[in-house]
């Protein structure tokens, strides 16, 4: 583990929480854009039990309780259904919150940061870039699992935790508002990716609408559906949990699979900075739908299909107008690595957009063929 130190001190905030032994090592963890994770060890080294730590970011999650509340919900939701059909290794297969000392599910300390704790989930990694069709149709069979296992979770709605969140019309707009602000001084220098934007803006409203008029069902769903978000089994394969619950909320099932395909299509990350090697791989688009539709294919109805290759462009184009936002905006929202990560990051949706859009009969025909 590093020896730097770190922006936060664990000891202190771990020593809130539920866990017995010695606490060893902290370390960050992980290549999330939003929330401060780490990785902490307690034990003895050679038989440590690690924990995951994460602070939430609550310039973005502005009501970290309410979230915390939908967290608990799902996952004992999520650990019943579990229970009900007998499944092996329940504590990999769903996250487990770990309580505090005080039996709440998170601890504010004296900066009025909120912290949670979950079991550490071992044997199973989080891919930001995926190599075989076997992991995209694991990993997409995995989230539309989530979608089913929620799918009758009782009411109360959960909370919107981001108001707006996958509202691609207003995602626009906030772009629309950023490039006549540029309050950085830099929209001259990416005006192709802001003509693409405005040429591409009809798609925004396609899903709203078809959500207005009752076609498409609000469901509860992940709404962060990247690859990372979910681990595979070392050993199997296998799609074992499904991560990153901050924004499971009330949203559409095609915000999942267009996520999944945004992130898994391309053979680089989502910040690749040599476009020539960005396209849309479509071994990997079939293994999704095949996936996908594996677990998800009962609930779905006809209009949620006919729509699964759009919104691949559709979720692409909103998380790019994001990026694209968030650099004329001053790099605010998403954690960034170098100058001009964000727009890198926004050139890289476009290109795959590009890539959906040659391909279009192909995706279609992809999916008749997985649904038959
Ligand atoms: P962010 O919102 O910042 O993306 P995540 O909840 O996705 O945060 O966590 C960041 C990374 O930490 C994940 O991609 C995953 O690799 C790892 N991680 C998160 N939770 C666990 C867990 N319970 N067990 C093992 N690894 C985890
Ligand atoms: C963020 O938290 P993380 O890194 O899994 C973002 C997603 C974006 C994604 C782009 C709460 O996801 O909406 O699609 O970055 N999460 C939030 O990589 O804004
Ligand atoms: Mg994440």
């Amino acid at each position: 583990m590093t020896s730097t130190p770190l922006k936060h001190d664990l000891r202190s905030v771990a020593a809130h929480f539920e866990i017995g032994g010695e606490f060893l090592e902290a370390a960050p963890y992980g290549t999330g854009h939003i929330n401060d994770t780490y990785m902490v060890n307690y034990g003895k080294l050679e038989a440590a039990t690690k924990y995951i730590f994460q602070r939430i970011n609550h310039s973005i999650f502005k009501n970290p309780p309410a979230l915390m509340d939908n967290v608990a919900r799902v996952t004992s939701h999520v650990r019943r259904k579990l229970e009900e059909r007998h499944a092996d290794q329940i504590a990999r297969r769903v996250l487990t919150l770990v309580p505090t000392r005080e039996g709440g599910t998170w601890h504010v300390d004296a900066g009025g940061n909120h912290w949670r704790c979950y079991l550490f989930i071992e044997r199973a990694t989080t891919y930001d870039q995926i190599t075989t069709a076997a992991q995209a149709r694991e990993a997409a069979k995995a989230f539309g699992l989530f979608q089913k296992q929620l799918a009758d979770l009782p009411p109360p709605r959960l909370h919107e935790t981001v108001p707006g969140f996958h509202h691609s019309r207003q995602r626009f707009d906030a772009l629309r508002a950023a490039v006549e602000e540029d309050p950085c001084n830099r929209a001259a220098a990416v005006k192709p990716d802001i003509e693409f934007c405005l040429r591409h803006e009809p798609m925004v409203d396609v899903l709203l609408a078809l959500q207005a008029r009752g076609v498409l069902p609000e469901r509860v769903t992940h709404n962060d559906t990247k690859l990372n978000n979910v681990m595979l089994d070392d050993a199997t394969g296998e799609g074992v949990c499904v991560i990153d619950l901050d924004t499971v909320m009330p949203g559409l099932s095609l915000y999942d699979f267009g996520d999944m395909c945004r992130t898994a299509c391309s053979p680089t990350a989502e910040d690749e900075r040599d476009l020539s090697r960005v396209e849309a791989r479509m071994d990997i688009f079939e293994a999704l739908v095949r996936g996908y539709l594996a677990t998800a294919g009962g609930f779905l109805n006809p209009a949620e299909k006919d729509h699964l290759v759009f919104s691949a462009r559709l979720i692409t184009f909103e998380i790019g107008i994001r990026f694209l936002t968030d650099h004329l905006r001053g790099d605010r929202y998403f954690k960034i690595h170098r100058p001009g990560h964000n727009a890198d990051r926004a050139r890289v949706q476009f290109k795959m957009i590009e890539s959906f859009e040659r391909r279009e009969a192909e995706m279609n025909r992809a999916v008749k063929e997985a649904d038959a």
